[in-house]
């Protein structure tokens, strides 16, 4: 069919965009198949909590996700892009408390809109293998790996002073607490003793600094390896003097320095606080003990704030120098972390120097930079050095000297060389309502009992006084006729654990669960697990760097080693995307400057708002959402809806616009398959502004490649322009076109880049770019677009050499 004839009708995204996504529905495109002739592909990206909206926020994670996934079948993979709902957690309770409605009900609602706002963005989701974790066939399988967790000895109960949010009236992990506030209401968070259940994250540390073979952004690395926090020392014990029993076990990455231990710190919640006490010092360290507990951990572990503490008035044996040194109780000692004790070194530590400036503490100097005796220090000297007054020692490098020390510890049996980590186990029990009850039965006689795996799912009542409240009791504790149960050992009556589990928990398995989310009999089965994992590509967020990520990656390792899994990673490839913020400002309600995505679909259509938002900046960076560049991407669509129906097939294809035509498809194909979307969408641009400048009416084979690259990006009138073209099958059912590398081959220049005179920039472009497509391709490079607000005043180019923008 040649366009020539045909009367061109004005690109109408209101009247193309339904119908798509009513044709790809029933015909099933985006159902993927567990395997066909291709090789599979599992593109996930992260699934929203209900909310009820899809916010734009959400727009900017999963359209470029969508434009990947798509991109990928064109490439010939059998790709599954899968959607669910991360339906349990406070989040989703607290806004039901708020609209006075169940959760169950509010969730639902929000799911049913959210999927057809889904539907409305074009995304080829494959919503048969749909993921609802607060319905029991998804959360029975959280209990099952509760019990198998306890077999195991990873889950274990525990008495600790837990975090509490006095707002959210339940514990936190420590991963949920961010500066020493709630991850979530960002509210102060206090300690509370509590018996609680706890995964034993911690037996996983050293595999979870591997990151083995991952493709994942260094920055996300690096934080997962900060939070796990390994610190190689030892743990040498110095005895206590008139306790014969009552030795101080401490942990110091600084052995070498032993020989400056000028006196003892423990934490107030030490257990040997009360044991070594004198009399005569008994009332000031209760009284500084009882106060200790209410000062929150980021201030114990805030480096500027004047150090506090008592004098227990007893001594210990510094075993290395011999010396007898005072003990002390001070805050900046915690508890949880090493043995909760230090042998404190002014003179090469910044706090026990602050310490010991305050309480008149000597100070003596054991590291020297330059190997001479010092004998006033002004500060504490943490560098490296040769060790000195430090008996047979002296003279020997502190690098040495760590190791020396630490085995000397050992030989003579009062200590060993030792690792810590900072990370903690994983507190997973919440004191709330919506979430899997925890699958254990306490009894009188038996104990903790697991309930037996064949009685699972502990079904979630439905109880209508499901608000949480202060004391530290879960809202299934009102509920007898639900908590009353008999022993599943004895028989004899005894009650249900109360406490759900952590919403992080069941995101934690999610992604194994969409290939198999219609199996009734196991979690995820063995065979389709085969075919899909791990998962290739994983988008996220940059808020689940710790929490979400490392959470995953530890369950999966706990499932691999217990042979339920071949693979110890989950996420082979991660990325996480930008933030956008709005005319510059942070995007809020109170501001009133939130974009809603509904309003811009109905002006712009769901491909220009999509193509724009992958358009607007670098997407693993984020970018700036302005009205005024929505509309060139949409001129950029009515330009190629046009340019598609006045193609011609007569004669031959213009050899210098197949040249640019083979240059893009390299470029677009390139910077895609590297999530480098909005520099995809300027080479698209600057082709289009190529055929458009040959002052002709462009020959098919021009136009037809256009419409496949532009394709992931713009689903709706591709599939459209194909369909014009006369295809028997859909865009998406084509293979993404081919580059001669001949003709692909590009003669680059770099141009420079000045706003308002000022050089911001060079940029990589063809030698014969033009104004249009280079200014397109300055605004999408990171660096530049920061110094360019609004649209540009005025613009000098000079074709070959420099592009001033005036702003
Ligand atoms: C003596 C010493 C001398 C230390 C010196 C440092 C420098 P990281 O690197 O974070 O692991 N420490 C040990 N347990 C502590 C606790 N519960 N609360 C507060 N501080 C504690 O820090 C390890 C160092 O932190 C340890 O090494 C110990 O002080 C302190 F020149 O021991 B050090
Ligand atoms: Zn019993």
């Amino acid at each position: 069919m040649t366009s020539e004839t045909t009367k061109t009708e004005r690109y109408a995204p209101s009247a193309i965009e339904p119908k798509w996504q009513a044709q790809w529905a029933s015909s099933g495109l985006n159902d993927t198949p567990d395997q066909s002739d291709k090789p599979n592909f599992y593109f996930l990206t992260a699934f929203p909590y209900p909310s009820g909206d899809v916010h734009v926020g959400h727009w900017y994670a999963y359209a470029p996700a969508d434009c990947a996934a798509r991109f990928i079948r064109m490439h010939g993979r059998n790709v599954l892009f899968p959607m669910g709902f991360d339906a349990f957690g406070i989040n989703a309770e607290n806004a039901a408390i708020d609209r006075k409605l169940h959760p169950a009900v509010w969730t639902e609602k929000n799911m049913a809109q959210m999927r057809d706002q889904f539907m409305k963005m074009g995304a080829a989701i494959d919503w048969r293998r749909e993921v609802i974790t607060c319905y029991p066939e998804y959360y029975r399988w959280n209990q099952w790996m509760f019990l198998k967790f306890l077999e195991k000895g990873l889950a274990y109960r525990a008495t600790a002073a837990v975090n509490w949010c006095p707002r959210d009236e339940t514990v936190l992990a420590n991963e949920q607490v961010i500066n020493g506030r709630c991850e979530r209401c960002e509210t102060l968070v206090v300690k509370k003793d509590l018996t609680q259940w706890f995964y034993r994250i911690t037996q996983y540390a050293e595999e979870l600094l591997k990151f083995d073979g991952l493709d994942w952004p260094e920055r996300v690395r690096v934080m997962q390896q900060n939070w796990i926090g390994r610190s190689e020392g030892a743990e040498i014990e110095f005895p206590v003097e008139g306790h014969r029993d009552a030795a101080i076990r401490f942990f110091t990455t600084r052995p070498d320095t032993i020989y400056g231990a000028t006196f003892m710190v423990l934490a107030p919640e030490h257990p040997l606080v009360a044991v070594i006490t004198t009399p005569g010092q008994r009332d000031s360290v209760e009284a500084y003990v009882a106060k200790a507990r209410g000062v929150s951990e980021i201030d114990r572990t805030n480096e500027e704030r004047a150090k506090t503490g008592v004098d227990t008035g007893a001594f210990a044996t510094n075993v290395f120098s011999g010396q007898r040194i005072p003990i002390w109780i001070a805050d900046y000692v915690l508890a949880t972390y090493g043995t909760g004790a230090i042998m404190a070194v002014p003179a090469h530590d910044e706090r026990d120097f602050a310490f010991a400036k305050q309480y008149r503490l000597p100070i003596k100097e054991v590291i020297s930079s330059d190997g001479i005796e010092h004998d006033a220090l002004a500060a504490a000297y943490s560098g490296p050095g040769t060790m000195v007054r430090s008996g047979p020692y002296t003279g020997t490098s502190s690098e040495v000297g760590k190791r020396t020390i630490a085995s000397e510890a050992q030989k003579t049996g009062i200590g060993r060389p030792s690792v810590t980590y900072r990370l903690r186990d994983w507190l997973i029990s919440r004191q709330r309502y919506w979430g899997p009850p925890i699958p254990i039965i306490y009894c009188d006689d038996c104990g903790a009992q697991p309930v037996p795996e064949d009685q699972l799912p502990v079904i979630l009542p439905e109880i209508q006084d499901f608000r949480p409240d202060d004391t530290g009791i879960s809202p299934l504790a009102r509920h007898e006729e639900w908590y009353r149960v008999p022993c599943p050992k004895c028989g004899k009556p005894a009650v249900r654990e109360t406490d759900v589990s952590d919403t992080f928990l069941d995101s934690a398995w999610y992604f194994l669960r969409y290939p198999s989310a219609d199996f009734d009999d196991v979690p995820f089965d063995p065979e389709i697990t085969r075919k899909w994992l791990p998962v290739h590509s994983y988008i996220g967020g940059n808020e689940h760097a710790v929490l979400h990520l490392l959470y995953s990656r530890f369950i999966t390792m706990v499932l691999h080693d217990m042979g339920y899994l071949s693979f110890e990673e989950p996420y082979m490839r991660f990325r996480a995307h930008g933030l956008i913020i709005r005319e510059g400002a942070k995007m809020s309600k109170t501001k009133g400057n939130v974009v809603n995505p509904d309003d811009y679909i109905e002006r712009w259509g769901a491909d220009t708002f999509r193509t724009y938002l992958m358009f607007l900046g670098p997407f693993e960076e984020g970018g700036d959402f302005r009205d005024a560049g929505i509309s060139g991407v949409r001129r950029f669509l009515d330009r190629l809806w046009k340019t598609a129906h006045d193609a011609h097939t007569s004669g031959e294809p213009d050899t210098a616009v197949m040249r640019k035509l083979h240059q893009t498809i390299r470029k677009v194909g390139e910077d895609t398959a590297r999530l480098s979307y909005n520099t995809a969408i300027a080479a698209m641009m600057e082709y289009m502004n190529v055929l458009r400048a040959s002052e002709r009416v462009a020959h098919r084979a021009e136009v037809e490649p256009l419409v496949q690259l532009v394709a992931p990006f713009a689903p709706h009138i591709a599939e459209e322009l194909w369909e014009h073209f006369g295809h028997e099958h859909g865009v998406f059912e084509s293979r993404w076109p081919s580059y001669d590398p001949a003709l692909a081959t590009v003669d680059e220049i770099e141009l420079v880049v000045q706003v308002n005179g000022k050089v911001r920039g060079k940029i990589h472009v063809p030698r014969d770019i033009a104004q249009d497509a280079a200014l397109a391709l300055a605004r999408a490079d990171a660096g530049i677009a920061r110094f360019v607000a609004g649209e540009p005043r005025k613009i000098i180019f000079v074709p070959g050499r420099l592009l001033n923008i005036v702003v």
